[in-house]
């Protein structure tokens, strides 16, 4: 859930190095986004935004349990990226992921893209 692809900017300054990280995940680690200002290192982080603790709803559903606290209060990430001072793009399109990713690593700063994401469910084993 929290990531960390600080190290490999730090010691491989010239790669390009992206983070993909759920919006449960992200909230509990925002201060990553600080430490990427801090130490002006240029990570794209793309959030995907469906609204849920997904993996934990899932395991609830494959289990025959009824879902309960997967519900998540959200961000607005493109205002949470620019209120720590790096861009941030909205992705509503799947088409404007490409363009948002090469405006990002262009810009060699660090980004946020926030994908807005279906909360889906996944195919699970039949319960007997
Ligand atoms: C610090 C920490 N707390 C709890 C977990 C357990 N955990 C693993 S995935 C997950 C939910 C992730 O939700 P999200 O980041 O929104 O991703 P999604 O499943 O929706 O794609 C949780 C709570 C963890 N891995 N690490
Ligand atoms: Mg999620």
């Amino acid at each position: 859930m929290v990531f960390l692809p600080h190290r490999g900017k730090i010691y491989l300054p010239g790669k390009t190095v992206m983070a993909i990280v759920g919006d449960g995940g992200l909230i509990s680690s925002i201060s990553e986004i600080l430490t990427c200002v801090r130490y002006h290192l240029a990570i794209t982080i793309i959030v995907v935004k469906n609204g849920v603790y997904s993996i934990e709803k899932n395991k609830m559903l494959s289990e025959g349990f009824t879902p309960s606290g997967h519900e998540l209060t959200t961000p607005d990430f493109v205002q949470l990226a620019k209120s720590c001072g790096i861009e941030g793009f909205p992705i509503r399109n799947p088409a404007d992921i490409r363009g948002a990713v090469r405006l990002a690593l262009k810009s060699e700063k660090p980004a946020l893209l926030e994908v807005l994401c279906a909360d889906i469910e996944l195919p699970r084993r039949p319960i007997s």
